[in-house]
This record gives C-alpha cells, structure tokens and sequence, in this order.
C-alpha cells in the first residue's frame, strides 16, 4: 500500500512519526517537502493552489493509493468537491480534528486554534467547529513566525519562549478548554507551549485524528517492516540533517524538481 504524505516543509514529520507508530508494518509512506517554497502561510492562495496541484500530479506519477495532507494550510485552501474529485481518497487533517473535539468537548466549552495565516484566513477550522452547539467561544490566532523559526532547526531556546509568549498572550488571558495545535509544524516547539498554557487547556494534535481516519480505511496491513521515502523541493543535506535530529535516524532522500 503506499501512501503520500505532504507538506510545505518539515512539519508534516510531526504527522508521518504518528503514522509510522500507528503503521509499522505494510505501509510504503511517500513524504513529499516543498522546502524549496516553503512556508505556505501567507503566500496567495492561487499559487498554493499550483503547488498542491503539481504536489498530488507528482504523487500519481509514483502510483499512490491515497494522499494524507499533513498541512493544515494546504488542506484549507482546497475546496470539497476538489477532495472527492481526485483519483484516490483524500485525507483532510481538519475534518478528523473537528469531529473529534466538537464530540467530546462538554457542553460550553470553549476552543482556541493556533495556524498559519492562510488557515486563519479561510477559517476552516472555525466554521466547521460552530456546528457544534456544545462549543461556547471559538477563536483562532495566526502565529506566521513559527513556521519559519522551526525549519531553521530552532526547536527551544530564548527565541522560541519570546515568539510562544508574543502569540499566546491573549489565548493565556481567555485559558480555552481546548487549544488545537492548528499547523503541523507547532508539535516541534509543543513542549514550550504546552508549558506556557494554563493548566486546564488541553492540547490537541490532529495528527492523532488522521491516524485514525487513516486506521479506519485502511484495516488489516500486510506485515513488511513499513518504509519511508522522502522526496523534497529544497535542500536534501538541510532535510537529512533535520531527519537525524527528529527521527535518530537518516532517511532515503530524494530531491525533485518540480
Ligand atoms: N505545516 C503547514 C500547516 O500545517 O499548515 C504549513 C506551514 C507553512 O508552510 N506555513
């Protein structure tokens, strides 16, 4: 079975290390990193639109089953009717993180989103979460410096506490039940948000949701050891550099021009 996984850069890791737990066996994952374009956050959405397009055109040149969008950017700016319209089943990271906590948040509860500024822009996650009627207050705030900091390889430090504190200011005085981590690449700096939140915030990774959207489509797998393949736009020795310190371990990177 082999699976495209996508991203602008780096970020979708954050997805594929949960896949990789939830698939060790019977899955050949195809990572695709626009690193050459990244970020995606505030580009015009036409051009992303283009860059996803000859994304997925790439993946069914490999001949993939089914794509799993690991950006929540990318996920955004693509309309319904374009997800159903593809040639294999689509993965929304969105879709699975809405359904989960509008079913299990309690009556009244409220729930923050932090993403890039093009998902905050097309507001996705928020009008998808006021269906629910148990969810009070729904706000959503655009952290454009994140993504950029962590595909520098900066994970923690003193830049990483200032820019955490610059963005969650507000969320911190309005201390939401539920706080969805909103871009794939903030579970690089979790632990720094995670201790920069009220006590009563539960953090949320959508990754934890496509995997099981993922589970559910998939079912019983065959059982080869599972194996990745990376293809990026960018840098491979950045990408490889980033794998050893992420995952412990190199990867098969490929670079390609798209
Ligand atoms: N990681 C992507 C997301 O989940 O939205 C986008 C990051 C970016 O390119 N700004």
């Amino acid at each position: 079975l082999k699976i495209g996984v996508f991203d602008s850069g780096i970020g979708g890791l954050t997805v594929l290390k949960k896949l990789l737990q939830g698939f060790p066996r019977g899955v050949d994952f195809f990572y695709f990193a626009d690193t050459a374009r990244v970020p995606y956050g505030s580009k015009p959405i036409e051009t992303l639109r283009g860059y996803v397009g000859e994304i997925f055109d790439f993946f069914f040149q490999l001949g993939i089953d089914a794509i799993v969008t690991a950006c929540n950017t990318s996920d955004s700016i693509l309309s319904q009717r374009e997800k159903q319209n593809l040639p294999v089943p689509y993965f929304s990271i969105i879709d699975p993180t809405v359904r989960a906590v509008g079913s299990i948040a309690p009556k009244g509860s409220e729930v923050s989103i932090l993403a890039t500024s093009n998902t905050v822009r097309r507001s996705l996650y928020l009008r998808k979460l006021f269906r629910y009627e148990n969810l009070r207050r729904i706000t959503q705030k655009a952290c454009p410096l994140f993504v950029p900091i962590i595909e520098e390889g900066i994970w923690e430090g003193e830049i990483v506490d200032a820019v955490v504190r610059y963005y969650l200011a507000e969320i911190n005085r309005m201390e939401p039940d539920y706080l969805i981590l909103g871009c794939t690449h903030y579970p690089f700096i979790r632990k720094v948000i995670e201790a920069s939140i009220s006590q009563k915030t539960l953090l949320v990774d959508p990754a934890d949701y496509i995997l099981v959207d993922l589970k559910n489509w998939i079912g019983e797998t065959g059982d080869k050891e599972s194996r990745v393949t990376y293809y990026v736009s960018g840098n491979p020795e950045s990408f490889q550099r980033i794998l050893g310190r992420y995952f412990q371990r190199e990867g098969n990177v490929i670079p390609v021009d798209l």
